[in-house]
């Protein structure tokens, strides 16, 4: 129950200050311990506090007496320790434990919001609010949170605790109010749950949003792009090595419509090579375990193991799939989106020829280590795949055709040289096959008259990474993600600040990383990152190791640039410190295709070969601002890393314009395992999303905000009163009155009001249940007249 301002008992100092931020001032939110302030720990009686144990995590104790610096613990074993009040981090009262939001924390320390998601975790509640944002853990076990029942409980508004349904339900719901587009934007480490969690939005998006049947196609696109863009790797048993957005389209009556999908740089490298112990695309061994008899006679498909890009990782399954009973899943899905099964049978022969390609071999015929593809039957197959003769795989493979003057002369290649160029081939043939799937899959649920509304869009991209060595991948990874951390962090902070500034409300500024540096040093030109390498990858005699110095020269001044020894430089990045190892940068970033294995693909008869041919010639024709690379005696292309940053342009501008909604999904153990929290590890990856951040500023402002027009127009009509003045302003006013909103929960800014937390909330309620009532007595009225 509300009560006015003037009613209110007023609050001791005492009281106060139990429930103000304990976070002295001059904190910053990174770095070692600094949520634990403990001078509000000193002299005064709490009864539970953190006490940090030798292996670093934080156990909950009872204070059973404090004197000056030290207090009396009792640890969970009943052990009584006497330990000084600087170990010690304040607890919130029992009554907190386990609160649905981090916002309604007292104390905000590391400890506390680690206890808070522990103890929910442990009780299955996965999802957490932090603020605006959700935070998922991922469960590694099946939890009793989805299905119907949840989905129309969220729908109804029954069923309260934070989720994606919940999350998802307010998009659809703000699409509709405010007739501007939504993003959901999912990020966490690999394996923190980020796809699954994009499965369950678009799930309750086809139960709302559903009825056309088109729901059902977009569905069917995940088993699909999991199939050929998925694959196991240390971290993941189904890491996603590619980044998605998924554009669901809602007509006018909230119906979904179509979709749209872009995916982002494709680990191509995974094709024809992966680490011991994880394996390639999923859908390779889905072929081989479980293609029908004549597909297997028409592909001369082997067993799994018999393919050299399959074998070297000595891997085949994962436990608990059956990549047969997979294969069954992927051609349903296939036909669901109106592949027809012609060319579902051209893209399992893409895959064979890949397969069959790796499986190749070359014999040296002089001393010059030059060589000729033998021609055994791996040829004789590859050569049938594609639709052309095995002496024309063979030029391409082992020549290179090469312009001096007006004359074209033909080199030979050497060992190396070839297998480079038949790896550069296979890869070439995945990745555009995954391309020219995802267009006919978008050709399938787009249908331009239906686009007419609105949509939402759901983002999947993979996020920070940081292992022992880190490579060209991980440059790109992590570019993204400070690209998105800034999106994240002018949404949340700086926008939010901006506005009260500029609406003239009583505002403390609150203090946020910024990543400006950080991406300049990977965009300025010409003096940045990206434009170094594409510079470099340019120069024929240069090596890795020049890249490597090229860096150091001139980014040697920078803050958040370190250079290393040798061919290691050191990027600061807003998550942390990375090593990256310049090894095969240039050659990815280049990313060869020689042109005679373009020329190849273009004569083949079969059809997929000569589109690829086409959309790769096509592709380096158009405009661009990056350097262009000789891919061979005349074919230009764009650098990776430059088309990378375009594809992250273009992906910025369109989030921009949307409403983002963050969920943020963390990996509690390394394991895959259920049931296992390591605080560490959690800690680390609330630090790295900022998550503690978000939490501290929204608390401490007005994170819901409305035109005073638009407030007066929604809620007007609830008055009682009629107002003298019936200018929105007052009209607001009169409201706010009415409702006894307290005068700290809000704002009134010089165009918006803004209120904390909850508070629209309230009259959200009462303006649903008035409707109800309106609604209920006309249609009584009605049937009472008929
Ligand atoms: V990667 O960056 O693509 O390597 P993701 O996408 O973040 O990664 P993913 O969604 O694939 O991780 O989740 C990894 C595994 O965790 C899944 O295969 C499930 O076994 C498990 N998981 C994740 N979320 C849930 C969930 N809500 N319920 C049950 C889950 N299991
Ligand atoms: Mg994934």
């Amino acid at each position: 129950e509300l009560v006015s301002a003037e009613e209110r008992p007023s609050i001791d100092e005492e009281e106060a200050d139990a429930v103000t931020l304990p976070l002295p001032s001059s904190s910053k939110p990174h770095g070692d311990n600094v949520w634990g302030d403990t001078s509000y720990f000193a002299g005064k009686k709490k009864i539970q506090s953190f006490f940090k144990l030798p292996n670093g995590e934080w156990e909950l104790v009872k204070i059973l007496s404090s004197s000056g610096s030290e207090s009396l613990i009792s640890l969970s074993e009943g052990k009584a320790l006497m330990v000084k009040n600087d170990c010690l981090v304040q607890a919130n009262p029992e009554i907190l434990d386990g609160v649905d939001d981090l916002m309604q924390l007292s104390f905000l320390n590391e400890p506390s919001v680690l206890h808070n998601l522990q103890y929910r975790y442990n009780q299955d509640m996965i999802y957490t609010k932090a603020g605006p944002i959700l935070v998922a853990i991922n469960p590694f076990k099946k939890v009793p949170l989805y299905g119907d029942d949840y989905i129309e409980g969220y729908r109804r508004k029954s069923i309260e605790s934070p989720h994606v349904y919940a999350i998802t339900d307010i998009a659809i719901r703000e699409m509709v109010r405010d007739e501007v587009n939504q993003s959901i934007i999912i990020s966490g480490e690999s394996g923190a749950g980020k796809t699954e969690t994009a499965k369950i939005v678009m799930q309750y998006l086809a139960a709302l949003g559903g009825g056309s049947g088109i729901e059902y196609e977009i569905l069917k696109t995940n088993p699909i792009l999991e199939a050929f863009g998925n694959a196991k790797t240390s971290r993941n048993n189904n890491s996603s090595r590619f980044g998605k957005l998924i554009e669901i389209q809602f007509s006018e009556t909230g119906r979904i419509s179509g979709a749209k999908i872009q995916t982002f740089l494709l680990e191509k490298s995974r094709v024809v090579q992966c680490a011991e112990g994880e394996r390639s695309y999923h859908v390779f061994y889905q072929l081989c375990d479980g293609a029908p008899r004549d597909l297997r006679e028409k592909l001369n498909l082997r067993n799994a193991d018999e393919y050299n890009y399959l074998r070297q990782s000595s891997c085949f399954s994962i436990s608990g799939v059956d990549d047969a009973e997979q294969f069954g899943i992927l051609m349903e899905a296939l036909d669901v989106v109106h592949i027809s099964k012609q060319d579902q049978e051209n893209v399992f022969a893409m895959l064979a020829a890949v397969l069959w390609l790796g499986n190749t071999s070359f014999t040296i015929i002089d001393n010059e280590n030059h060589v000729e593809v033998v021609e055994d039957e791996s040829l004789t197959t590859v050569a049938k795949l594609l639709g052309c003769s095995c002496e024309q795989i063979n030029l391409a493979l082992s020549t290179r055709k090469m312009r001096v003057g007006n004359d074209t002369i033909v080199q030979k290649l050497t060992f190396s040289q070839a297998s480079d160029s038949r790896d550069a081939l296979a890869k070439s043939i995945y990745a555009c096959l995954f391309d020219w799937l995802v267009k006919q899959i978008n050709k399938s649920l787009f249908v331009g008259k239906r686009r007419t509304g609105r949509f939402i869009s759901i983002l999947d991209i993979y996020g920070f990474e940081s292992f022992g060595r880190n490579s060209f991948e991980q440059f790109c990874i992590n570019y993204a993600n400070e690209r998105l951390q800034q999106h994240f962090n002018r949404h949340l902070f700086k926008l939010q600040q901006e506005e009260y500034i500029q609406d003239g409300i009583d505002w403390a500024r609150v203090d946020f990383e910024d990543n400006q540096d950080c991406l300049n040093l990977f965009e300025k030109k010409p003096l940045g990152l990206l434009s170094l390498l594409d510079e470099e990858s340019t120069f024929p005699n240069a090596n890795d190791l020049t890249f490597a110095n090229k860096l150091k020269q001139h980014l040697h001044s920078k803050s958040c640039f370190h250079g290393g020894r040798g061919k290691v430089f050191t990027v600061n990045h807003y998550a942390g410190e990375v090593t990256y190892d310049t090894t095969g940068f240039l050659e990815k970033n280049r990313d060869f295709l020689h042109l005679d294995s373009i020329e190849l693909l273009s004569k083949c008869s079969c059809s997929l070969p000569q589109i690829f041919a086409t959309s790769m010639l096509t592709q380096s024709e158009k405009p661009v601002t990056g350097p262009l690379f000789k891919t061979g005696a005349e074919s230009q292309k764009l650098s990776v890393a430059t088309k990378f940053k375009g594809q992250l342009f273009q992906l910025m501008q369109r989030l921009e314009n949307t409403t983002p909604h963050f969920i943020r999904c963390i990996k509690p153990n390394s394991l895959q395992s259920p049931g296992v929290y390591e605080q560490g590890l959690v800690l680390q990856q609330l630090r790295c999303c900022g998550v503690l951040e978000v939490v501290r500023i929204s608390r401490s402002g007005f994170p819901t905000k409305m035109s005073h027009q638009k407030f007066a127009r929604r809620y007007g009509f609830l008055l009682l009163e009629s107002v003298a003045s019936h200018d929105p302003l007052s009209v607001s006013v009169a409201i706010l009155h009415q409702f006894n909103i307290l005068p700290e929960m809000y704002q009134v800014g010089y165009t918006k009001l803004f209120f904390r937390t909850g508070q629209i909330g309230l009259l959200e309620d009462t303006r649903n249940r008035t409707l109800h009532g309106i609604l209920r007595v006309q249609s009584c009225f009605r049937g009472h007249q008929a």
